[in-house]
């Protein structure tokens, strides 16, 4: 457990939040509708535009969504989920409904075509009025999200968060699945959400004190007593960090980012950068008629800001049923090949950031704001380690475009296990080297996910030759 996590469960109290005995239920998020019938294709049809949301009840905030053009519902905030197999060919048509500005679609952590994947130096962006057809190959399991990779600290902070649920034929199926998509937002006392940045928003990301969950203020699940459920996690949040509990009852962790471990890990405390995802099972012990809650802990922020608050999310209310069948966290494993981390070229990464200058904040990686850097060149198919060094005194999650990556060691400290990931928290002063193989040619963006500091600069270019 990282020593900032060991401190947070000191600090917290961990007693639910008050004024929450009449909660509603946590939204279910929409599958998106396949709309053609042919087996080994799901094609679905989006459009990116305003809509109003209801974040608290009663309460209007103007925002952004994908709309699934053959939903009949269009509360979409985040959504739609589209259910896809390892293997299928996804086509996803997106057409921009903004009045305004262009747009382009990225699908964070999926390893698509170079072309496909948001970046706007190959590929313009998408016209108000223009649509575009995103077709490839799924090739690995998991839990993906996808939202633009222009204005992104506006446009996800507003609700352009859709999901997608990639599964191998062969895996097991679990009673009763839940995707529970954890965010923030500042709300206005007139429901807006406050879109221009604080001078905080800059080193923290676009943040607020209202936490949600599926779209919503933090409200119920009913589940059945003694079954064991799937949940997966995903942090949508510009910069707030999640540090997951459940009072002591234990995740089963099945996978951090995209394809499962080798061996299933335990713990009572999941904590979840910006953009990263997490796969569990959660054993739901206990009489019908009692509850427990999903929480996160307080995590300091790395800005010397104090700490991300201490939250309820989540209530889980237990109900008399049949638990439907076992499963366990060990039938999910799956042999995963561990990358050489000898032998290998190391490149240096430096994160760096500059705030002195209060107006104009710049943050760098290896001394370039992004597009000025010269690109790092790398040969398809081989392997590397980075070593990717925070010199800063902010938490920076760093996301790696076209393919999954290992983490080696943290400051010199062997990671406890090997898992396939697109996204990691660097803390401040840390250095985190990763073993990475360059799974596909093309220009790759590289980048901190707080989209807040990538917009200063913090994006690299990766060219990977054939
Ligand atoms: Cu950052």
């Amino acid at each position: 457990m990282p020593g900032w996590l060991a401190g947070a469960l000191a600090l917290c109290a961990c007693a639910p939040a008050p004024g929450l005995s009449s909660l509603d239920e946590v939204p279910e998020i929409l599958a998106a509708i396949d709309v053609d019938p042919a087996p080994g294709t799901v094609e679905v049809e989006l459009r990116l535009e305003p809509s109003d949301l209801e974040i608290l009840e009663g309460a209007t905030t103007p925002g952004l969504t994908y709309r699934d053009l053959s939903a009949a519902e269009r509360h979409l905030l985040p959504g739609p989920v589209i259910e896809v197999e390892v293997g299928q060919t996804l086509s996803v048509w997106l057409t921009n409904g903004l009045p305004d500005q262009e747009t382009t679609l990225h699908f964070h952590g999926m390893r698509t075509p170079a072309d496909l994947d948001g970046n706007p130096l190959i590929r313009s962006g998408i016209d108000p009025g223009r649509t575009m057809l995103h077709r490839f190959v799924v090739q690995d399991p998991g839990l993906y999200w996808f939202h633009p990779h222009l204005f992104s600290d506006e446009h996800v902070e507003l609700g352009l968060q859709g999901l997608v649920v990639a599964r191998a034929p062969d895996e097991p199926r679990a009673a009763r699945e839940r995707i529970f998509v954890l965010d923030d937002v500042d709300l206005l006392p007139d429901g807006s959400m406050a879109i221009v940045p604080s001078h905080q928003d800059h080193h923290l990301g676009r943040h607020g004190p209202t936490v949600i969950v599926n779209g919503r203020a933090p409200g119920r699940v009913r589940a059945i007593a003694g079954a064991t459920e799937r949940w997966r996690f995903v942090n949508t949040a510009n910069g707030r960090h999640f540090a997951l509990s459940l009072g002591g009852r234990t995740f089963e962790v099945i996978a951090l980012d995209g394809p499962p471990l080798a061996e299933p890990v335990s713990t009572d405390l999941l904590d979840i950068a910006p953009g990263e995802r997490r796969d569990v099972l959660v054993h739901l012990g206990g009489a019908p008629g009692s509850a427990f809650w999903l929480e996160t802990l307080a995590v300091p922020r790395g800005d010397r800001s104090g700490s991300w608050e201490h939250a309820a999310l989540v209530r889980v209310d237990l109900e008399a049923g049949s638990p439907g069948p076992v499963v366990q966290a060990g039938d999910f494993a799956r042999t995963l090949e561990r990358l050489p981390t000898t032998g290998v070229a190391t490149r240096r990464v430096v994160l760096e950031t500059d705030l002195h200058d209060r107006d104009a904040p710049v943050m760098t990686i290896n001394g370039a704001t992004w597009p000025f850097g010269d690109p790092l060149e790398a040969r398809l198919g081989d392997v590397e380690i980075w070593e990717v060094e925070n010199t800063s005194e902010l938490r920076h999650p760093f996301h790696v475009h076209g393919t999954f990556f290992q983490v080696v060691d943290r400051d010199g400290v062997p990671e406890p296990f090997v898992a396939w990931r697109d996204t990691m928290p660097i803390a401040p002063l840390e250095t985190v080297r990763i073993a990475l193989r360059y799974d596909a040619p093309g220009r790759w963006m590289f980048h901190c996910q707080i989209p807040e500091h990538a917009h200063m600069g913090m994006m690299g270019d990766l060219v990977v030759r054939e």
